[in-house]
């Protein structure tokens, strides 16, 4: 996977990028990232490539031939016009199925914006894909850019060691997953759940599925829509399901504190 990062803080995104997993992968060559100066196509000797809006209003607008020139060269270098993503608050929202997605590209253009934004007629010429990370504001599109980067990298064939596959993860299957516990056994006075240390390999594994099932339903139970269930866990959601019921039933019934 090439990465390309358009941008105007290119040492954010250089620095941003090279520690831990993704650090990992492009010293093994696995992913490439390179981070592409916007102001290198200001076409001026001041490397000014924002202007006033029209109409009037507040703030600066990227213009539109120094993102267009960055976007060129980019094409030029891989010999065809790649998939460009402009990070936007206006975007759709980025989601496991986008990772999943994006992780089929050979190329991934990212077309960072600042200030106002950028001259539409840019973006309908080049953009190809407008993605949000989530419904706030930010002050630009280098951190979306960073974490679509480190999303879609952990589904490049080759980025993830066996140990770290994404296989059990959280969004695997629509579950979260379940809580883990290291030493010392008990914390505190906390003790780990005992069967983890039965050495019952079948039974933890149901333990566990249980447990992303269980912290699903209390913390994203929109999720468990789309999950796939053995009739066993359907039962054992059921039984959550009607253990919930119950307790508010004795909620009514019970006498209210004054
Ligand atoms: Cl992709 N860009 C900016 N500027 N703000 C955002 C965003 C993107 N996603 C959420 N907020």
């Amino acid at each position: 996977m090439h990465y390309h990062v358009l941008t105007l803080f290119p040492e954010m995104i250089e620095q941003g990028l090279h520690t831990s997993i993704i650090g990992r992968a492009i010293a093994a060559g696995t992913i490439t990232l390179s981070a592409v100066n916007i102001r290198d196509y200001a076409g001026n000797r001041y490397g000014k490539v924002d202007d006033y809006p029209y109409g009037g209003g507040a703030g600066m607008v990227m213009q539109a031939e120094p993102v267009y020139q960055a976007c060129q060269a980019v094409a030029e270098k891989i010999g065809r016009k790649p998939r460009v993503i402009y990070l936007t608050p206006q975007g759709q929202t980025f989601s496991q199925a986008m990772v999943e997605d994006f992780a089929k590209e050979e190329d991934l253009v990212f077309l960072c914006g600042h200030y106002e934004g950028i001259d539409e007629r840019v973006l309908e010429e080049v953009v190809t894909d407008y993605v949000s990370i989530g419904d706030y504001v930010l002050t630009g599109g280098e951190l979306p850019a960073m974490v679509m980067i480190d999303a879609i990298s952990r589904f490049v064939p080759g980025v993830l060691s066996n140990e770290e596959s994404a296989q059990f993860e959280s969004f695997q299957d629509n579950l979260l997953e379940y809580p883990q516990y290291s030493r010392p056994a008990v914390w505190r006075g906390k003790e780990v759940p005992p069967i983890l240390l039965s050495g019952h390999h079948a039974n933890v594994e149901i333990w566990r599925r249980q447990q992303s099932i269980l912290r699903t339903w209390q913390r994203r139970p929109e999720l468990l829509e789309e999950a796939q269930l053995s009739k066993k866990e359907r039962q054992y959601l059921e039984e959550l399901c009607r253990q919930e019921r119950q307790k508010e039933e004795e909620g009514k019934e019970a006498p209210h504190e004054s």
